[in-house]
């Protein structure tokens, strides 16, 4: 201890650190500001903390180096401090390219430059080293005279590093001045004029070193313009940032948690300004009385009437017991004045989840269960419950693969899969027709239409599939045209993709591309209760009927079909639903619209198709009712591409 004591003593004789420890303390300072403020956790702050470490580093070897250059002379040795210097060249060039790294990257475009970026910083901390290792290498800051360190060239040559490095770093601002808003650049800048200044006291003054410490200042700057949050100053609760990086810590660290988030619609649209001052003091009040319940307990504000509360827990029932007692206290009646009132909230409780580990997939389901209230109107609670974040999960690795699907536009993605369910004829006793039917194929595992279809239809990817599913269903068809009892294959089309105004020439397109006759390939299309353009696929189905392709109308019976319009347009068969064929079994006015129907089709010139016949009981009755095709398991259940032609021969 008294040894340190006579080193700092000398030290101050010597050389004066006092910006050294200042900056030290600055730095210890901000890391516990860090700590406390939870900025968010961005690819920023990540270059930001790197820098603030790499500054350290900095300023405490170069106190090291400067305590070897004051020892008595006879006790010089050249080791100890050769090492210093080079571990302050090392954290010292880390530290400019930290910041150079932050100044260029304020750029959003830059991120995705890495190569160039890369090239750039790699030159500048080559130059760098070079400038600092050369003076050492080549002897110049040994004092002449008695072998001791001198520190003066040193200084000189940090100077004109320093100024260098202003330059470089001004100059790449510059030039990226377009990518970057116009507050970050002028933040981004102030250190410049600062740094130069800097540079200019220590080209006067020899006896202190403190250049090197002063890139502390520019991280200081950063922090404050970028990193600090918004801070809600009526209820006193941190913002939207800070609810992230909770978040996103308690994700990463498996750390459960429960969260209730609490919203005010009628407050909100409320436009009483008493009313208003007296609702957001309760806020304010509520926010504290929140903070009481537990000390683990965060009120977050993320917007006006909008809080997210957080509590990490023990366990399950931990989480359960909390959420009670938050939502006890949240519904009491407010007293005003000598009035009670019950303010209407909605609240929105979730937790933890297995499956759910990045914040983005957190956030989304967090959304996607809000919508609920929408529906259900004000004062709900909904739970978001571990079915919903396995659904959601599931959703989302579909989603994520029909996109890329889409986005590789390559008709002969395998991950899209047509099977084949051979459709009988009456009148021949021959399978002439097939429905293709679509799978997916991902890491191994077959997902079914009844699952993807509707993913496929609300991210906007049904046609991309469809056109795979006809490229593909064009190819077999050219194979199995070789057969004389094969007809041709069906396809099931989207109304939506029917009102699209260039479907025709790319279907026509994808028939040329697999070498396919259109009359070999049929499309089933089912009423939809979704409001499109009808005059857009009437033309459409017409053009496409006159290039050969026949259209049946598919799942008759089922939902929404308007008789006007499936006479009205050019379809060649009409399929009955499975469903509808079911109950006429069973019940007798059912019975007789479906012979109503069928005769009525069959003198339209319709041809009848039925699916789902699996009995022989079943297909007595339809052969009955005239109907020329069936289609069930009683015949066949789908079966893959490379089976299917065996019922052709
Ligand atoms: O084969 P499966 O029983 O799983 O089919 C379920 C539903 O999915 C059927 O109603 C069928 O119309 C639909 N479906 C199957 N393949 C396709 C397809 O390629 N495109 C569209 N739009 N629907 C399909
Ligand atoms: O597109 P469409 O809804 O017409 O598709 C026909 C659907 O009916 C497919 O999902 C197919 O798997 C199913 N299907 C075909 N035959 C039978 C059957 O005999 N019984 C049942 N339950 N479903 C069938
Ligand atoms: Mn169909």
């Amino acid at each position: 201890m008294q040894s340190f004591f006579n080193f700092m003593i000398s030290f101050f004789h010597t050389y004066d650190i006092t910006t050294e420890v200042v900056m030290i303390v600055l730095i210890l300072v901000l890391y516990l500001i860090i700590q406390c403020s939870k900025p968010e956790n961005t690819y920023m702050l990540k270059i930001f903390r790197m820098g603030m470490r790499f500054s350290l580093l900095t300023i405490i070897f170069h106190i090291a180096m400067l305590g070897e250059t004051i020892k008595i002379p006879t006790s010089y040795n050249i080791i100890p401090f050769s090492v210093f210097y080079l571990l302050f060249s090392i954290s010292d060039t880390g530290t400019l390219l930290c910041l150079f790294l932050y100044q260029n990257n304020l750029s959003y475009k830059r991120r995705f430059q890495i190569k160039k970026t890369m090239v750039m910083a790699g030159i500048f901390c080559a130059v760098w080293l070079t400038i600092l290792i050369l003076p050492m290498v080549k002897g110049l800051l040994l004092n002449n005279l008695d072998g001791s360190f001198t520190m003066s060239k040193f200084s000189d040559a940090y100077v004109v590093c320093s100024l260098l490095c202003a330059i470089i770093v001004g100059t790449t601002s510059f030039i990226n001045r377009r990518n970057v808003s116009k507050i970050v650049n002028f933040g981004s800048l102030i250190f410049i004029p600062i740094e130069i200044v800097a540079i200019v006291f220590q080209f006067y003054f020899h006896t202190a070193y403190f250049i090197c410490a002063t890139f502390t200042i520019p991280f200081l700057i950063y922090f404050i313009l970028f990193h600090t949050d918004k801070y809600d100053d009526i209820t006193g609760c941190q913002g939207y940032a800070a609810y992230k990086t909770f978040i996103k810590r308690c994700l990463q660290n498996k750390k459960d948690f429960i969260q209730l988030t609490v919203s005010c619609p009628s407050i909100e649209s409320r436009n009483n300004s008493e009313i208003e001052r007296i609702a957001i003091g309760e806020c304010n009040r509520f926010s504290r009385e929140i903070e009481r319940i537990d000390r683990r307990l965060r009120v977050y504000s993320i917007s006006t009437y909008h809080y997210n509360i957080i509590c990490t827990v023990k366990d399950e029932f931990e989480g359960e017991y909390i959420k009670d007692r938050l939502l006890d206290l949240l519904t009491e009646p407010l007293q005003i004045g000598n009035r009670y009132i019950k303010v209407a909230m909605n609240f929105l409780a979730s937790k933890r989840y297995e499956e759910i580990t990045s914040i983005e997939d957190y956030l989304r389901l967090l959304k996607q269960k809000e919508k609920q209230f929408f529906n259900l109107g004000i004062d709900q609670t909904i739970e978001v419950t571990d079915k919903d974040a396995k659904a959601f999960k599931r959703h989302a690795f579909i989603e994520k693969n029909i996109l890329d699907i889409k986005y590789q536009r390559n008709l002969e993605d395998d991950r899209v899969i047509a099977f084949v369910q051979p459709i009988y004829n009456i009148n021949s006793g021959k399978f002439k027709t097939g429905e293709c039917l679509m799978r997916l194929m991902i890491d191994g595992e077959m997902i079914f239409p009844d699952e993807f279809i509707p993913i496929a239809e609300r991210c906007g990817c049904i046609h991309s599939l469809t056109r795979i599913m006809l490229y593909k269903a064009a190819r077999l068809s050219k194979q199995l045209c070789e057969h004389d009892n094969f007809e041709a294959l069906t396809v099931n089309v989207s109304t939506i993709e029917m009102a699209e105004p260039n479907v025709c020439e790319e279907f026509y397109g994808i028939f040329m591309r697999a070498g396919a006759k259109p009359e070999n390939i049929r499309l089933e299309i089912t009423e939809s209760t979704k409001v499109i353009d009808y005059r857009k696929v009437t033309e459409n189905i017409n053009q496409l009927v006159s290039m050969g392709i026949n259209f049946y109308l598919d799942d008759f019976g089922t939902g929404y079909s308007n008789l006007d319009r499936v006479i009205g347009m050019p379809f060649s068969s009409i399929k009955f639903d499975k469903s509808l064929m079911y109950k006429a079994i069973e019940d007798k006015k059912t019975a007789q619209l479906i012979s109503f129907l069928s005769n009525f089709f069959k003198q339209k010139g319709f041809s009848l198709v039925v699916e789902g016949v699996e009995t022989e009981d079943q297909r007595d009755y339809v052969k009955k009712l005239g109907f020329d095709y069936i289609q069930g398991y009683l015949y066949s259940k789908p079966v893959p591409a490379s089976d299917v032609e065996k019922f052709f021969c």
